[in-house]
C-alpha cells in the first residue's frame, strides 16, 4: 500500500510537472461548445429488442453531418457509467457538440456514434442504490444484449460497414470496465477498444488479455486513460502495466482531472480523432 501510494504520488507529480510544461495534450478551449454556423449530425432514440430480458431497449444513435446510405459507416458504441444510463453521455458530456466541431475541422473519420443503456435488465433506469449487486451484475448481462441485439440492429437500421475493423467500443467508468471486458474477449467483433477511468469491474489484467502474445496484433487500437487525480487510477494502470509487460501496443493516456466528465470529454476528443485511422493510431501507440 506504501509502495503503491509512493508510485501514484510520484506519478502524479510527473504529470502534474509534465501538464505545467504542456507536454500532456489537451483538448483546446471550446472544443465542447456550440457552433451555429456548422454542420450538425442528428440524434435518433431507436428502439430495439432485448430477446434475454423480453423487452425493449432504448439507444441513442448520432449520425454524422452529410450521413448518408450511399456510404457504409463505422461505429463506435460509446458507454456510460454507474450512475448514467443512454443520457448521460448526451447531458453530461454532449458528445454530438465535440464530434461536430471535429468534423467542421476535418478531424475525423466519419463515424455513427452508439450510446446505449449499459444496464441490461428489466428496469435499466438509475434510480435507487446504483451499486446495488443486480443492478452491478445487469452490466456484465450487456455484453449478450450488446453483441446479439444492439449491435445487429444497428447494423440493419443503418449504413453499416460490418467489418472488425470498422467497428470500436469505449466507455466511461464501468462503461470503461465494459469496454476492456467484451472488447478484448470479443476481438473477432472489436479492433478499437477503449477504456476511460474504468472502473472496479474491469477484469484483472490477466484475464482480459491472457493470451498476449497470440493477440497483440489483433487490435487497431487499445486505448487506457484516465485523470491523475482519480481514485480508480490503479486500474487504468495496472492494466497498463502488464500490457507493456507483454508487449502490447496501447495507448496510456493521463490528463489532469478526477472521475468526472470534464476527463472524459477531453478523451472523447482525442480518442476519436484515432479512430478508423489505422496509420494515425499506430503512429500514437506504444
Ligand atoms: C466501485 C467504484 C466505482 C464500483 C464501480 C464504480 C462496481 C463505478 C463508477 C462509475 O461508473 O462512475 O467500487 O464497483
Amino acid at each position: 500500500m506504501r509502495k503503491l501510494l509512493v508510485t501514484v504520488l510520484t506519478l502524479s507529480l510527473f504529470i502534474t510537472t509534465s501538464w505545467a510544461q504542456e507536454k500532456v495534450q489537451v483538448a483546446p478551449a471550446g472544443f465542447d461548445k456550440p457552433r451555429p454556423e456548422i454542420p450538425h449530425g442528428k440524434l435518433d432514440t431507436v428502439a430495439y429488442t432485448a430477446k434475454q430480458l423480453g423487452t425493449i431497449r432504448k439507444a441513442l444513435v448520432y449520425t454524422p453531418p452529410g450521413y448518408t446510405k450511399k456510404k457504409k459507416y463505422p461505429v463506435l458504441y460509446l458507454l456510460h457509467g454507474i450512475g448514467g444510463d443512454e443520457f448521460e453521455w448526451l447531458r453530461n458530456g454532449q458528445p454530438h457538440i465535440i464530434l461536430d466541431n471535429l468534423y467542421a475541422e476535418g478531424k475525423l473519420e466519419p463515424m455513427i456514434v452508439v450510446l446505449p443503456n449499459g444496464r441490461a435488465m428489466k428496469d435499466d433506469r438509475p434510480v435507487g442504490n446504483i451499486f446495488d449487486s443486480l443492478k452491478v451484475q445487469a452490466f456484465a448481462a450487456f455484453e449478450k444484449d450488446l453483441l446479439e441485439n444492439l449491435i445487429p440492429f444497428v447494423e440493419k437500421s443503418y449504413a453499416v460497414d460490418k467489418d472488425r475493423k470498422r467497428r470500436a467500443l469505449a466507455g466511461l467508468s464501468m462503461g470503461g470496465g465494459q469496454s476492456l471486458n467484451f472488447g478484448l474477449k470479443n476481438l473477432d467483433t472489436f479492433a478499437w477498444v477503449g477504456g476511460f477511468s474504468s472502473a472496479p469491474n474491469t477484469k484483472t489484467p490477466a484475464e482480459l488479455f491472457p493470451h498476449p502474445a497470440q493477440d497483440k496484433g489483433k487490435l487497431q487500437l487499445l486505448w487506457l486513460s484516465c485523470g491523475v487525480e482519480d481514485n480508480l487510477l490503479n486500474i487504468t494502470q495496472r492494466t497498463h502495466e502488464y500490457l507493456e509487460q507483454h508487449g502490447v501496443p496501447h495507448v496510456y493516456y493521463l490528463e489532469p482531472g478526477g472521475h468526472d466528465f470534464n476527463v472524459w470529454k477531453n478523451d472523447l476528443y482525442m480518442f476519436s480523432q484515432l479512430l478508423f485511422k489505422p496509420g494515425k493510431a499506430a503512429k500514437n501507440t506504444k
